[in-house]
């Protein structure tokens, strides 16, 4: 006897399970099941297919016509962090630009402020709000970064904070050291980088991997590659924020230094995105931070795509680049402006992006933890189409409903 049944499934939304990300025309490749039914047992799938008779179980779930994937995974956010930057949105409207921002030790300089004022617990609180509301719009796989501490005690503390909501959300969560972030008001680059690099050996030990932020008047390109050697030197697997708005070679440095994940990659130079063929470094793209920049110019997922590169997709959640949470409203974005099909963002955001944080998650085979979604619409291409809004209507976290959408009062 199972625990669980999910009866009257339209269709059934099945990514791939492979031991390496999607690539090129692989994933416009989306197995759907229509009249369908899922079988949970000890917070695994047992069977993830066509309606038969074959399984009993304690309890029943009528999907009711509805649509079922795997829950998804959201590869970028800067989840943890204190206070808002809502006053620079008037600022970026009177033409001032993010990296101008920044130089005036505003922006990220900011929020590293607000930061390490709050406590632990304030961390948690403002972040458990976000959380949640990822958890009731289908995400159940959260990478969280550091970088707004810039010292040891407070990236340690926004580290501890991702920890323990981990522990205390139904959600998985793969912690990320973004140490090299921005550079300390009146510090001098080099001296904060090597303090970093010093830290490393500290933080592995809370960290699933390490990150930098390679841009013009951030870190260099020879900055980033010491700090990435050291890092998988370490043992620490490396991933890059990348030619997010100049070209500096941050992905061919990401693809040398064998990183999960090149990130952003607007401004990726031709070669680089070519070297994307031929190494398991997924590209996760953006689309939310160059639509909240206001800029024109975004990232070439089609040229990447037809040249067989692994893409996949995240919100970037963070004060000030990209204020949003719900990676729904990416899809819709990615498929507006970066012209990818339906099936390559549901790729982008289940399989691919768990391979981009190194998650077992994304997939629906016997075995998987039964992390799933039933999805108020007729069909997978609604979601990515009707945009903006929340089309989770169930959200079954290791086997448990952990969300149902409420009605009106
Ligand atoms: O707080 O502005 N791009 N880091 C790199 C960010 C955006 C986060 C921020
Ligand atoms: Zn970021």
């Amino acid at each position: 006897m199972n625990d669980t049944i999910i009866r009257n499934i339209k269709s059934l939304i099945l990514p791939k399970k492979t031991d390496r990300p999607l690539k090129g025309h692989e994933m416009d490749e989306l197995n759907i099941i229509d009249d369908a039914m899922v079988v949970i047992d000890s917070g695994e799938i047992v069977y993830a297919g066509a309606a038969t008779d074959g399984y009993e179980s304690e309890e029943t779930i009528d999907a009711s016509g509805m649509i079922v994937s795997p829950a998804l995974v959201d590869p970028h956010t800067h989840v943890v962090h204190g206070g808002s930057r809502e006053h620079e949105m008037a600022l970026k409207r009177q033409g001032v630009d993010y990296l101008t921002i920044l130089e005036k030790g505003g922006g990220i300089l900011n929020t590293v402020e607000q930061t390490r004022k709050a406590t632990h617990e304030a961390l948690f609180d403002k972040a458990a709000k976000n959380i949640t509301r990822m958890i009731q719009h289908g995400v159940l796989t959260v990478e969280s970064k550091s970088g707004y501490g810039l010292d040891r005690e407070n990236e340690i503390k926004q580290l501890n904070v991702s920890r323990e909501i981990a522990e205390k959300f139904p959600i998985e969560m793969k912690h990320t050291f973004l140490g090299p972030h921005a550079i300390p008001r009146g510090a001098d680059s080099e001296t904060f980088l090597n303090e970093m690099i010093e830290l490393l050996d500290e933080v592995k030990d809370v960290s699933d991997f390490a990150d930098i932020f390679c841009e013009t008047g951030v870190f260099t390109i020879d900055q980033s590659r010491r700090y990435m050697e050291a890092a998988n030197e370490k043992g620490l697997r490396v991933k890059i924020h990348a030619d997010e708005i100049d070209p500096l070679g941050g992905l061919e440095l990401a693809i040398e230094q064998n990183a999960i994940s090149a990130d952003h990659l607007v401004a990726a130079s031709e070669t680089g995105k070519s070297m994307l063929k031929d190494s398991d470094t997924v590209a996760v793209l953006l689309p939310g931070t160059t639509f909240y920049l206001g800029k024109d110019k975004f990232a070439d997922a089609r040229g990447m795509l037809d040249n067989d590169a692994a893409v996949s997709l995240a919100t970037d959640y963070n004060p000030g680049s990209c204020v949003t949470d719900n990676l729904q409203m990416i899809m819709a974005i990615a498929g507006l402006k970066l012209k990818m099909t339906p099936n390559e963002i549901w790729n982008a955001v289940t399989v691919n992006a768990a391979h981009a944080i190194g998650a077992d998650r994304g997939t629906m085979e016997e075995g998987d933890a039964a992390n799933l979604v039933i999805w108020d619409a007729p069909n997978h291409e609604y979601i990515p189409y009707h945009y903006g809004v929340n089309h989770a209507h169930t959200v079954v976290a290791d086997g448990r409903v952990v969300y149902e959408r409420p009605g009106l009062l």
